[in-house]
């Protein structure tokens, strides 16, 4: 199975930890393929040296400037402006392959990655985790209600997908995914076509909230398989706006294969909780970048989180959401 993964210097770190952590729940040996912008000689040199004889295949595939610029104009939230984000695109440009598996560089594989192709469909250019299905309604969820209180409310997750489905032009029941974990059927991108598209959607609307991961949804509108939540597990929404069954959605949450840290605050960041940071680091402990250092550990992060948080936190348990912002403020 081949794994493709884009990355820049600053990143390697924890695409080697990806990589580390997908060979050690495997007896399959992966093969490996990053598309890159400007990866180092130094950082290629390093990841090769150290992962040659761990995998069947590790190549590097430099994006010619004159791609890279056909994407370098997307105006996106700021954790997605890095050009690194948008490469998948042209993996059925670079690579001869005919199915890939993409893999985002902020997650930790800690089960059988190569058990992805089990369950893909292999009639769709993408199979993914959906991140959001008009039809959730139809799955009845008697504590959505309770449980998104704290977050948002029912109406105002109804009222984000109608803008963004209003926004991507797209018809009929939204039906959207996340980009992070995706099997790419590859000769299926080639007969449609499907990179050009996408570029073009880009090209004629570059304000993308969540970057390539909307033009994907856009140009194929909905068309797309469907992968259990194990395979992209994250946060966000917490798969509660799907038709994902209660079943399936317990099943991703406690025994995931891919974990997805969504969101700005990574496990690499001191003030991350995330309950799998340990797993992040046990396997960024095999790797050349192992010492665990923390770039924003300073006074106001360690108060912010031993302090701050857990009383904004209680108070908002306690009073609700209305005083939580307020507080926010108070103790900034
Ligand atoms: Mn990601």
């Amino acid at each position: 199975m081949k794994i493709i993964l884009s990355f820049n210097d600053p990143y390697t770190p924890h695409a080697a930890t990806v990589m580390a952590s997908a060979i050690a729940n495997t007896n399959e040996k992966l093969s490996f393929a990053v598309l890159h912008a400007s990866l180092s000689d130094e950082n290629q040199r390093v990841l090769t040296e150290f992962f040659c004889d761990k995998v069947e295949s590790l190549t590097f595939h430099k994006i010619e400037p004159s791609l890279v610029s056909q994407v370098s104009g997307i105006k996106a939230a700021p954790h997605l402006l890095h050009v690194e984000t948008y490469l998948r695109l042209f993996a059925a440009v670079i690579l001869e392959d005919d199915v890939v598996v993409h893999i985002d560089c902020d997650t930790v594989i800690v089960g059988d990655v190569t058990r992805i192709l089990d369950e893909w469909n292999s009639s769709k250019a993408v199979c993914a985790c959906n991140e959001y299905d008009a039809r959730y309604k139809e799955v009845m969820r008697p504590y959505l209600k309770r449980v998104h209180r704290g977050w948002s409310t029912w109406d105002e997750v109804e009222h984000d997908a109608y803008q963004k489905q209003k926004a991507l032009g797209m018809a009929g029941d939204f039906h959207y995914f996340n980009a992070g974990v995706m099997v790419m059927n590859l000769k299926k991108w080639r007969e449609t076509d499907l990179s050009a598209a996408v570029l073009s959607f880009i090209n004629e609307q570059p304000f993308l909230k969540a970057a390539d991961q909307d033009a994907l949804n856009a140009v194929l509108d909905g068309d797309f398989g469907v992968l259990h939540p194990k395979w992209n597990s994250h946060v966000l929404k917490c798969g509660m706006f799907t038709n994902y069954s209660d079943k399936q959605l317990e099943q991703g949450h406690r025994d995931p294969v891919i974990v997805h840290f969504t969101g700005c605050i990574k496990p690499w960041d001191y003030l991350s909780t995330h309950p799998y940071k340990s797993q992040y680091w046990k396997y960024r402990c095999l790797t050349p970048w192992h010492e665990r250092k923390y770039k924003d550990k300073n006074l106001k992060n360690i108060l912010k989180k031993y302090v701050t948080t857990p009383v904004t936190r209680v108070v908002s348990k306690l009073l609700g959401r209305k005083y939580t912002y307020q507080l926010k403020h108070f103790l900034r």
